[in-house]
């Protein structure tokens, strides 16, 4: 058979989309050479980056050798820029076969300011590509496949609810654009090793209970980096221990051959596209070249090992296909190969060339530039008038009645979900009843707190429901539905279970816009119950820990401290575009102290703006949570001995209200910062370094903190009253500050 190349240089531009439509019979000779080109290419970019790295102008290095088959199948199987991608640092092949280009790639491996994926942020193969729908990802092995699962479950929604998708001014869905397809797939790749990883579970769980059209494919090299594969899988095989979950698509085949690759995922697209639920294809691949250049299997595998594994390199055996069925000739299969490996030498000069970023920007996308919540777009301040109707169904809605803070939370969850279709809730027991048929003759749950309640009676079981009781999984899922323009307000049920998503929060939610130079964001609302003061909650349900928290860039945090307060900030929480970690003090939740009239479903208060609860002059008192109402009693105690305390309510913690803070300790010249968490370390350690540093010439006093002992909250309350700070606490700090 006769088959022309091309001399001239393949353009960049060839690779995207391919000539292949996914509905495919069998694979043509034409299709074997167009999967040879780009497994090839992959292989020289990979090449061409070793070298750059061996000669100091890159940095770091990981290749994709040996996947390659694998992850072309699974690019030409599917649709960049329609279906989505949550790859890995592996996927070189995958991404450049869905139109990645090689100098995209070698502009990343420099660090370029023009590097697509990161802006000279993040490490080569950390891929990002809103066009071709390929989500930016981390180092973390295993995070993405949450974020698929969360990305599958908005495009059903938004296939359910297309009024959804409609652009609204005013709030972050001005700033995100929504696709979706009916039949779209989304594509999660990850190695072997990573299977061990909680969160695979977590995701496999979630795809297989609720058929999402998920393909999880694990790329098995058989080592995570110098670990075998039966240290990390008992018996072995992942596939085995998978086999069991309902309504999946299985296949476990040879990934090193690229027929078997791209049949097997066009039958998994297949069936993800149908609905039928989601696919887990089990590819066995080999890793020729270590696992990075920072690593020397020599150290850990064996020589016949090694030399068993080269022996299936999925290039080698394409290429003597290619020979053996006469579909090139050994001097067609030169020529093409020499104009690829001119095209990656050319795109790696290209990019060496390449401007580096700028200094100066690299405070940019840290939080969205688009919608600033402080501004005065959030300072809807004034109150509805008494008579107004709205809320939640709580009770109380009509009139002035004063109404605790865990009302008017419910109340602004309920107007805003009403405003904005985009918003789903989830977690774990915050749905009315996850048996809707019970429903017509129960109260329902919602929350263990109750704050979530009538959500789902009202807004349906799509809308609001139980998530499995596994927080990663909840805070994971919501960068999935985040990145598809959707608003997921989550709870963590108590903040002493917020660990499990730690890494989520850290790595991922808070990360997301900036590691992709903005092109990314996860604008997420994770509500969660804080504190202690409870009688009795003791360790496990008593923590704070906001400094942990605010210590994150990228991550907003808020801390009322009551009612009317927490309905405002929530508004503003869930309509900016920046993450948010809302924490409501579990004590206040039904506190007699800070009741407030229901102020109406526009009533929204801008981050960064401190509260004067109450004016004085001779010491400043900085505070937040569960301590206002606290400072408020050592305050008017100390009135009695003639100290007038100014008490400051920050309302956020990040941002925080450094303006007032400064404006009252000038007049004061004496200041306490106090906290329910922890002294050491605590968030008041920053707010008085910072004092120190910046106001110490209006200081006539050294800056004091209060905080809680050094220890956990014990269980029996004469601890714990010991162990938190007390009225009597803070009195105590007044009065030896006006003494000093
Ligand atoms: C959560 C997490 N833990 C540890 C690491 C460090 N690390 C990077 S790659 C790797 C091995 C991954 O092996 P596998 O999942 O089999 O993928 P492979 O690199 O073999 O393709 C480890 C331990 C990481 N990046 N993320
Ligand atoms: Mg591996």
């Amino acid at each position: 058979m006769e088959l022309v190349i091309s001399s001239t240089r393949v353009p960049e531009s060839v690779t995207v989309g391919g000539p292949l439509s996914p509905e495919q019979g069998a694979v043509s000779p034409e299709q074997l050479v167009h999967i040879y080109r780009l497994m090839y290419l992959s292989r020289r970019v990979d090449d061409r980056e070793i070298l750059l790295k061996r000669q100091q102008k890159i940095f770091f290095q990981v290749s994709g050798a040996g996947h390659e088959a694998l992850q072309v199948g699974a690019a030409l199987a599917l649709r960049p820029g329609y279906d989505w991608f949550f790859p890995y640092y592996r996927d070189r092949a995958l991404c450049l076969a869905l139109g990645v280009t090689p100098t995209e790639m070698f502009l990343q491996a420099v660090g370029a300011g023009a590097d697509t994926a990161s802006g000279g942020r993040q490490m080569p193969t950390h891929w990002s590509s809103p066009p071709l729908h390929i989500v930016s990802t981390s180092s973390s092995t295993t995070t993405q496949l949450l974020h698929a699962v969360g990305c599958a479950e908005a495009g059903r929604y938004y296939t359910h609810h297309p009024e959804a998708a409609e652009k609204a001014q005013g709030d972050y869905r001005a700033y995100h654009d929504v696709e979706f397809h009916g039949d779209e797939v989304v594509l999660t790749t990850l190695g072997e090793g990573s299977t061990s990883q909680g969160e695979f579970w977590e995701a496999m769980n979630t795809a297989s209970n609720k058929r999402l059209p998920v393909i999880f494919c694990v790329e098995d090299n058989g080592y995570a980096i110098s670990v075998p594969v039966e240290v990390n899988t008992s018996g072995g095989n992942i596939s085995r221990l998978v086999a069991n979950f309902p309504n999946f698509h299985f296949a476990e085949i040879d990934g090193t051959d690229a027929e078997v690759c791209l049949r097997t995922f066009q039958e998994a697209a297949a069936y993800c596209r149908a609905g039928l639920g989601p696919a887990f294809v089990h590819g066995h691949v080999v890793r020729p070249y270590s696992h990075s250049l920072s690593d020397d299997d020599k150290l850990y595998r064996s020589t016949a090992e090694r030399e068993a594994d080269a022996l299936r390199d999925p290039l080698a055996k394409l290429q003597m296909r290619l020979l053996r069925e006469g579909i090139l000739t050994e001097e067609q299969i030169n020529e093409l190969e020499h104009q690829l490996d001119h095209q990656a030498a050319e795109a790696a000069e290209r990019a060496l060339e390449a401007p580096l970023p700028k200094v100066e920007g690299i405070t940019a996308h840290v939080y969205s530039a688009d919608l600033d919540p402080t501004s005065s777009l959030f300072a809807t301040e004034q109150v509805r008038a008494p008579g107004s109707e709205g809320g939640g169904k709580t009770g109380g809605e009509k009139g002035s009645a004063p109404r605790t803070m865990a009302d008017l939370i419910n109340a602004c969850l309920h107007d805003e979900m009403r405003r904005d279709p985009r918003i789903v809730v989830y977690g774990e027991d915050v749905a009315d009843a996850s048996r809707e048929e019970a429903l017509s003759e129960v109260k329902g749950k919602g929350g263990v707190f109750k704050l979530t309640a009538g959500l789902q009676t009202e807004f349906g079981s799509e809308r609001v429901f139980n998530s499995p009781l596994a927080e990663a999984n909840i805070v994971g899922r919501a960068v999935g539905y985040a990145i598809r323009g959707m608003k997921p307000v989550v709870e963590i049920q108590f903040f002493d279970y917020i660990w499990p998503a730690m890494h989520q929060i850290h790595n991922e939610l808070a990360l997301m816009r900036w590691r992709s130079n903005g092109a990314w964001a996860s604008p997420a609302v994770i509500r969660v119950p804080i504190g202690g003061y409870l009688t009795g909650g003791a360790i496990y349900h008593s923590q704070s820990g906001e400094s942990i928290f605010t210590h994150i860039p990228g991550l907003r945090v808020v801390f009322p401290s009551n009612a009317l307060d927490a309905n405002g900030l929530l508004r503003t929480a869930i309509r900016c575009d920046d993450p948010v970690l809302f924490l409501e003090h579990k004590r206040l939740y039904r506190e007699t102290y800070g009741r407030a009239p229901y102020p109406g479903p526009d009533f929204a208060i801008p981050f960064g703006k401190a509260k004067i609860v109450r004016p004085g002059s001779d010491i400043t008192l900085v505070t937040y949570g569960a301590l206002v109402p606290r400072a408020m009693q050592a305050a008017q105690k100390a009135q009695q001995q003639g100290i007038d305390v100014e008490i400051l309510d920050l309302r956020t913690l990040n941002p925080y209200d450094w303006e007032a803070i400064a404006v009252s300790v000038r007049k004061t010249s004496r200041v306490i910062v106090a906290h329910e968490d922890m002294l050491s370390w605590g968030y008041g350690a920053e707010i008085a370094a910072r004092i120190a540093d910046e106001l110490f010439e209006y200081l006539d006093a050294p800056v004091r903190r209060v905080g809680s002992m050094d220890t956990f909250v014990a269980y029996q309350p004469v601890l714990e009253d010991a162990i938190l700070p007390q009225p009597e606490t803070i009195l105590k700090a007044i009065v030896d500050l006006k003494a000093y």
